[in-house]
């Protein structure tokens, strides 16, 4: 209680400096190599070392047992290790591939990681790795001068997370999400450090409550954890963007999402009733604002049962959701796992006869206070479990629902800790752990389940899942949402570092809920929140009872018409963003980056938070404050053009710029392209247009790639896409294009434009040695 208070900084309070009880492992005693792995004993634990890929090494080091090399959920990479090469000093142990060198020191024994070149890339520091005889443990790495720290998954605050203290462990915060908010309900213990425009990254793999300090001391970091192991992987880089490739090859990528999920999402805690929800999309259709998506909140459900609507409320699902599939759009209804204590439920019923639910080592069912009351919740760790629940998902797509919305699965339980008694033993498919241990993981193994459920049941159909909570690799199953924020203009500040930071914590597919969730929003904050949300990649307008509406058109018509403006340009930039998401499931890129990601050695970028890039050349520098209309945008080397005007604008510095209301700043880098396509009412529409931008810049070469797919189910995986590589040499006046094509789809567009940005004079155009005829100015046209 006093914690609120002055009493929390009572000089009593001060904690003595000296002694923090830890104990280094020792130094290396003995250690052998066999067949790909590595293997040490040291005076207090043990060691193993294995290479996943020449850029990718495996480290386990525990004082308590047998170094095996733990996988936790996360890990989808193979369990075949690469050989690599081992020397040995009076000193030291080398082992090497051509890409990672790993210096053991033998006493000290101290672990220090070096690149092809021989760079140090990771440098144990004082102690190296240490334990507590109860059970903690950490890991000290030295930091240098000039290093940057991103990632960390879903955390408050500014870009560069050098300087804070976080925690992983899933939480419900409802209030506060402010700077010093720690953990929220996802847990990613995964960070690039980026040093002098090299970087590298180490994943710690490690699911019970771990803490990342690079606040405490000015030249050395450490993260550590209150139970298992030092189990981590450290990727060579030297980009950031080979880091986000060498993490996704482990932990896996996000599947190419369904068209209609990448579109506009409406939704409210809650629709209540078949007759809102009618209402809701009639409202959209007269006023000519583009929806795919309507999620329906707890009220749906009869008395918060997961797998059940209310008869009242809503008397045909059926029927309702056909209807509006008719009109272009989705339904996502939310399923929590809480199952309601109730005998006479079959879901209930089922988990308990079958054991499928959480437990106590002493074979009681785990109950927790939520929605619906007392609930048992299911047991996702182990197999069995996973499958059942996904397969009670028939419920829902047997209506015709393709995508489920997750929430409350860290798992929030309404009680003091907020979350399940850290006791219970999940089963975890016959290897018990508790649920102290396993917490972090049980979002993404609903997620998992919910996913693999869905996907068996769509007969062919990609399904969408969004979920509150995760850990490393839950961009396989889920776009991620940023939880309970508030209609604060903070919020909309901290939205843009945060979706940037998943984004280069594997996770492309995020957003915060537009316009706020908690707290009264307004017109001018929900007019700017949509111009971000309509280049997020997870664009979803949420907000909870009791507070104002908030649809478009809450706030009166001068409002209404710049929130349409941006959810219409959404539907213009999707053929870009899709590209894009194609490109994260391969390389695991985000769609949303920081200019750091493109820009490593500009040290204006490394905590650049409230302008982001979309892909690799477009500038989103938003409006994130009351009545301002203008703002500082830096542009980085190069030729920019103000997306709106074609005003060209130079690079390298900064300009003050004007944006009134209606104006969300967008800037394109010269000699690049953007696909753009036409304004649809959903996805659903046929897309009869497509539009190539090209920006004009004598002297510039830039390959710019197009996909193209059903957007509706996994045909894209035997040929059935279109994937277009445009060279585009701009030089002396004039341009020459050439396309390389793979795959059969044929896309549904009619006529192709290209429109060149920016050049004074008429500019030839070759395409594939064809010259194009200028229609009007800037304007050629083509046919595929
Ligand atoms: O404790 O389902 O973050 O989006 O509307 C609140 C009701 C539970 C929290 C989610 C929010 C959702 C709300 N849920």
């Amino acid at each position: 209680m006093l914690e609120d208070t002055s009493f929390a900084i009572h000089p009593g309070q001060q904690k003595q400096n000296g002694q923090d009880g830890y104990k280094a492992i020792g130094p290396i005693v003995s250690y052998k190599k066999e067949g790909n792995l590595f293997n040490g004993t040291t005076e207090n634990g043990e060691l193993a070392i294995a290479f996943k890929r020449e850029d990718i090494v495996h480290i386990e080091m525990n004082p308590f047992g047998k170094a095996t090399l733990p996988k936790s959920p996360a890990i989808i990479v193979s369990e075949k290790d690469i050989d690599f090469k081992i020397d040995e000093s009076n000193h030291s142990i080398t082992l090497s591939t051509g890409a990672l060198t790993v210096v053991i020191q033998k006493d000290p024994l101290l672990i220090n990681i070096l690149d092809g070149k021989g760079e140090v890339l990771v440098q144990e520091s004082k102690s190296g790795m240490a334990y507590k005889e109860t059970r903690e443990v950490i890991c000290y790495k030295e930091m240098e001068e000039n290093d940057h720290f991103y990632g960390f998954g879903e955390k408050t605050g500014f870009l560069d997370k050098r300087g804070e203290k976080m925690v992983m462990w899933n939480s419900d915060v409802y209030a506060p999400h402010n700077p010093e908010t720690d953990s929220l309900y996802e847990s990613i213990p995964f960070f690039t450090t980026l040093r002098d425009g090299k970087a590298f990254g180490i994943f710690f793999d490690n699911t019970f409550k771990t803490t990342f300090d690079l606040r405490s001391e000015t030249d050395r970091y450490s993260f550590g954890s209150e139970g298992g192991t030092i189990n981590y992987y450290v990727f060579a880089g030297p980009t950031m963007k080979n880091v986000l490739e060498q993490y996704t090859y482990v932990t896996g990528r996000s599947p190419i999402p369904p068209k209609w999920s990448i579109g506009y999402h409406q939704s409210r805690y809650s629709y209540e009733s078949e007759q809102e929800v009618r209402e809701l999309v009639k409202l959209f259709k007269e006023k000519n604002i583009p929806i795919d998506v309507v999620h329906l909140d707890i009220h749906y459900m009869e008395g918060y049962r997961v797998f059940t609507f209310d008869k009242n409320r809503f008397p045909n699902p059926k029927q309702l959701i056909q209807d509006l599939k008719e009109q272009g759009i989705h339904v996502v209804p939310i399923v929590d796992p809480g199952v309601k204590e109730d005998s006479e439920y079959p879901i209930y019923q089922e988990g308990v006869r079958n054991d499928l639910f959480c437990k106590y080592i002493e074979g009681n069912i785990y109950f927790g206070e939520v929605w619906p009351g007392n609930s048992a919740f299911p047991d996702f760790t182990s197999e069995n479990v996973r499958k059942w629940w996904g397969e009670k998902h028939e419920f829902y797509t047997d209506l015709g629902i393709e995508g489920i919305w997750n929430d409350m699965n860290e798992p929030a339980v309404f009680n003091e800790t907020k979350t399940m008694d850290l006791k219970v033993i999940h089963d975890n498919d016959g290897n018990p752990k508790s649920h102290r241990e396993l917490h972090n993981i049980y979002g993404l193994l609903m997620g998992k389940s919910t996913y693999e459920g869905m996907k068996d049941q769509l007969s062919g159909k990609r399904p969408f899942l969004l979920t509150r909570a995760g850990y490393s690799g839950v961009q396989r199953y889920a776009a991620v949402w940023t939880g309970d924020n508030r209609s604060f203009w903070e919020h909309l500040q901290m939205a843009i570092p945060m979706v940037m930071n998943l984004g280069v914590s594997g996770v492309p597919f995020a957003g915060p809920d537009v316009g706020g969730f908690a707290h009264d929003s307004n017109g001018e904050l929900l007019a700017r929140w949509t111009q971000v949300g309509a280049l997020t990649p997870f664009f979803r307008n949420h907000s909870a009872l009791g507070f104002v509406r908030q649809e478009p058109w809450s706030f009166g018509e001068k409002y209404e018409e710049v929130v349409r403006k941006y959810i219409q340009l959404r539907y213009q930039w999707l053929p870009q963003l899709y590209t894009l998401f194609k490109e994260a499931s391969q390389s695991g890129l985000p769609v949303m980056r920081p200019l750091v990601m493109e820009y490593p050695n500009d040290e204006n970028t490394v905590n650049l938070y409230d302008q982001f890039m979309i892909g690799d050349n477009v500038i989103v520098a938003p409006i994130v404050k009351p009545t301002d209309e203008y703002r500082v945008v830096y542009l980085p080397e190069g030729t920019w053009y103000d997306f709106w005007t074609g005003e060209v604008l130079e690079g390298g510095k900064r300009h003050l710029i004007h944006a009134p209301l209606d104006k969300l700043p967008i800037y394109v880098l010269a000699g690049t392209a953007i696909a753009q396509g036409n304004v649809r009412m959903s996805t659903e529409e046929k897309e009869a247009t497509r539009t190539v931008h090209l920006y004009y810049s004598n002297n510039s070469e830039y390959t710019f790639t197009m996909y193209e797919d059903d957007g509706s189910t996994f045909a894209f995986e035997n040929g059935e896409y279109l994937d277009m590589a445009f060279t585009i040499t701009q030089k002396d006046g004039s341009i020459q294009m050439t396309s390389e094509r793979s795959g059969s789809f044929k896309p549904e567009w009619e006529s192709f434009h290209l429109v060149l940005h920016g050049a004074q004079e008429h500019v030839k155009i070759e395409f594939d040695g064809v010259l194009l005829e200028e229609q009007e100015k800037g304007k050629y046209s083509l046919k595929m």
